[in-house]
């Protein structure tokens, strides 16, 4: 008898167990309603990047992870949005044929199919589309840097001549049809030591080859700005706007000394006198939680706009891991730490929106775009620490709406 009173509390107490919800899902899922359209909230357009063919941060089914598939849970939740960025697909490696084209119709060469893919898709949607991005040091093949100058890199003139022919192709193909381009992206690279020595940019190095020193070396940079103006111009493309972008520069990080916005905006404002035809400045915005204070970013977006540019928001995300607390490594935070950083990164977003907003009353900003859908496709999954599990978008891993995006959209 005894032992039958045993077994049935034994059983009783594997039910309980069972049937309570795990305190391991229960940060994370809240049971909110995404009814409301989150961009017709706010006055300027509010954009994501979109996971495409050749995006699988996650590791996960590519059919999954690619939100142009209709069959994608992440598809769904493209309606919030109302402007679209490629997160990969129109990179200079993801258009560029493995190997330098051959023929003057660099075209021809080009593989467009995923990049098409979008952009069909915003023009059915009705939403407008956002090119990310035509020169960057990063995602570009190594044929474009490969020649007969120095060390076997190009010349100057060999690289100026595969540039010009870059931004030709892609604007001949695109025309008006992409209506805000990143035309030069993550010139400044300030995790060497001293300003301004972004070794790594293989544009830089190819500049001191040629003798290029001090504000000379970003020569290519006005050059491609011109280029784009020019091409977008001959294609209809009268209507397209062209921006600088970079991440670290939306306020004043001190690494050193120095600061990268202070090179960055060095670096804008030598644009702006040389008459580059630069309509903006892209902050990315890749900010943490509790690191990044809302009165810093908006004196940032003050800074530039005071050299008469436009600023957009266009690769915002902010992971729950701190450096203001030391985390920089972890890969995790429990349960009860979780639930407190979700409702401050729904409380950070809205603050951020709050601000962005003013500053677009003030004709300084003008778009506003996510840097992803859902949080198990997010790149912050393996950045800075690979398998760390973040959560630093408006919907979680099962495509539910957070309280960010209830914090965007209630009131
Ligand atoms: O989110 C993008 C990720 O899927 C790619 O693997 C990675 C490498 O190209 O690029 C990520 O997007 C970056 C963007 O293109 C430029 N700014 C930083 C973004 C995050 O790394």
């Amino acid at each position: 008898m005894k032992y039958k009173i045993s077994i049935c509390l034994i059983m009783f107490l594997v039910l309980i167990n069972f049937s309570c919800k795990p305190e391991d899902s229960a940060p994370d899922t809240p049971d909110i309603n995404d009814n409301v359209i989150l961009h017709t909230k706010w006055p300027f357009p509010v954009g994501a990047a979109v996971p495409g063919a050749n995006t699988n941060n996650s590791g996960s089914n590519s059919a999954v992870a690619n939100a142009l598939n209709t069959g994608s849970p992440q598809h769904n939740l493209l309606r919030h949005f109302n402007v679209v960025v490629a997160e990969n697909e129109m990179k200079p490696d993801a258009l560029m044929p493995a190997s330098v084209p051959s023929t003057g119709n660099w075209g021809a060469n080009y593989r467009w199919t995923n990049a098409d893919a979008l952009v069909n898709y915003a023009e059915s949607a009705g939403k407008g589309v956002r090119g990310h991005c035509l020169i960057w040091h990063d995602q570009t093949p190594s044929w474009f840097f490969s020649g007969s100058g120095q060390g076997g890199r190009a010349s100057i003139s060999e690289l100026y001549a595969r540039m010009e022919n870059h931004i030709k192709t892609v604007f001949e193909k695109y025309g008006g049809r992409i209506e805000w381009w990143d035309v030069v992206n993550e010139a400044i690279d300030h995790d060497v030591s001293g300003p301004r020595k972004d070794t790594r940019g293989r544009y830089t190095e190819i500049m001191e080859d040629a003798g290029k020193t001090d504000m000379d070396r970003y020569e290519y940079i006005l050059k491609a700005f011109q280029w784009a103006r020019q091409y977008a111009d001959e294609n209809d493309g009268g209507n397209v706007k062209l921006y600088l972008t970079d991440f670290g520069v939306e306020r004043p990080f001190s690494r050193g000394g120095t600061t990268k916005q202070a090179d960055f905006f060095d670096l804008a404002q030598w644009l702006v006198q040389q008459g580059a035809p630069v309509d903006g400045i892209g902050f990315q915005g890749h900010f943490r939680l509790y690191d990044h204070p809302v009165e810093q970013i908006s004196a940032g977006i003050d800074m530039f706009a005071a050299l008469g540019l436009t600023i957009q928001i266009c690769e915002l995300d902010i992971s729950i891991f701190s450096n203001a607390k030391n985390e920089s490594q972890r890969t995790s935070v429990s349960n009860s730490v979780l639930g407190e950083r979700l409702s401050d990164l729904a409380q950070t977003y809205r603050d951020y929106f709050d601000m962005f907003k003013e500053k677009y009353y003030e004709e300084k900003l003008d778009m506003v775009i996510i840097w992803g859908l859902s949080d198990g496709h997010s790149w912050l999954n393996n950045h800075p620490v690979s398998g760390r599990t973040d959560y630093p978008l408006l919907f979680n891993r099962s495509y539910q709406a957070k309280e960010a995006y209830q914090k965007l959209v209630d009131f």
